[in-house]
């Protein structure tokens, strides 16, 4: 049992390993890494920034596949012990409410989270610039794409669990159209997902805290706990050698979840291994989804590694709200409730 409670389901089959005696901060590796690797299925190079959900008696997922002719889709994937994973050959086939395709042009960074009965698909998509796509399935099996929620240039879409105060929840990152050297996480509601409003700032970039201070964008859907919403988050930093995404947390306010309650000054995870420091991209670890188990905290978070493998690290409820707590320092205004 932990101290801090999860509020969620229980998940006995979740992938999980014990800390080792030799890990360095509160976020640990599956020793495995990576759990997918190069060339996963016919036509697909690379696998990364991909979501998964428990689903029947194992576990599906979306993922970010890089095709062979570079174009980024969103690829369906199953598995019993959510580490060995299989694919459709065939991208997802989204279809618009009459039920016709409604083929995005490209589509990367998929987030998958549940809000009632429905899945919800998150992605970044083309319209007429990069902005965030959105799709929902009941059965994995008919995937409809809603109308696009913001304008373009918008990143980094991730939809809270449920619905706060009747509405929707959504964070997302405001950007330009390319590698954007810039960005602050912002929150907006909606009460049907058509309509969107209530803007509100969350997090800004990183004021003394090097590793994230170019940008931040959200990562994992959040997870509802008796502290707070936590979020496992990208931080970005430049380099003369280019950027290096590491992985932050912070909590975020239960019922006002636009001012930061806590956050770490320093990052959880940040490229150290062959697989994060070596590949398409080097240096990144962009955290896209976590399974967790609310009877023993145990979390499980999947991460894009190196734009090219899938990571798997751990960590439990206790460790990281005590972790984020203990390294919390006042960042700009992220404990005001985000209005100007
Ligand atoms: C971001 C996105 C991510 C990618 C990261 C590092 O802008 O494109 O998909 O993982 O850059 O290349």
């Amino acid at each position: 049992m932990s101290n801090v409670k999860i509020y969620g389901q229980e998940l006995a089959n979740m992938p999980w390993q014990e800390k080792p005696a030799d890990a360095v901060g509160p976020v640990w590796r599956y020793s495995k890494n990576p759990i997918i690797d190069r060339n996963p299925l016919p036509g697909v190079a690379r696998i990364f920034n991909s979501a998964v959900v428990p689903w029947e008696d194992g576990f599906i997922g979306v993922f970010r596949g890089e095709q062979v002719n570079g174009v980024p889709h969103i690829y369906l994937g199953r598995s019993k012990d959510g580490i060995h994973w299989t694919y459709d050959t065939q991208k997802i086939p989204f279809v618009n409410e009459k039920g016709e395709p409604f083929m995005p042009r490209y589509a990367y960074d998929p987030r998958l989270v549940q809000v009632e009965d429905t899945y919800y698909i998150i992605w970044c998509t083309d319209f007429y610039g990069a902005a965030l796509g959105l799709a929902k399935t009941k059965d994995f099996k008919t995937f409809v794409r809603l109308d696009n929620p913001f304008l373009p240039f918008n990143r980094n879409g991730v939809l809270f669990p449920r619905k706060l105060n009747g509405n929707f929840c959504l964070l997302s990152r405001p950007s330009d159209s390319g590698h954007t050297p810039f960005g602050d996480v912002f929150i907006s509601e909606s009460p049907d997902l058509v309509y969107w409003g209530k803007h509100k700032h969350v997090m800004t970039r990183g004021y003394n805290q090097w590793w994230q201070s170019l940008k931040i964008g959200g990562g994992a859907a959040p997870i509802e706990t008796s502290e707070g919403w936590l979020l496992f988050y990208h931080g970005v930093t430049g380099t003369c050698n280019g950027y290096v995404y590491s992985m932050g947390a912070c909590i975020l306010d239960k019922e006002e979840p636009s001012r930061v309650k806590y956050r770490s000054e320093n990052f959880v995870l940040t490229p150290e291994t062959w697989y994060e420091e070596r590949g398409f991209v080097a240096n990144v670890i962009f955290p896209v989804s976590t399974l967790c188990d609310a009877k023993t905290g145990r979390i499980a978070i999947y991460y894009g590694a190196a734009d090219s493998y899938v990571g798997l690290a751990f960590t439990t409820v206790d460790e990281i709200v005590a972790y984020v707590k203990e390294n919390h320092v006042e960042n700009g205004d992220d404990g005001q409730i985000g209005i100007m």
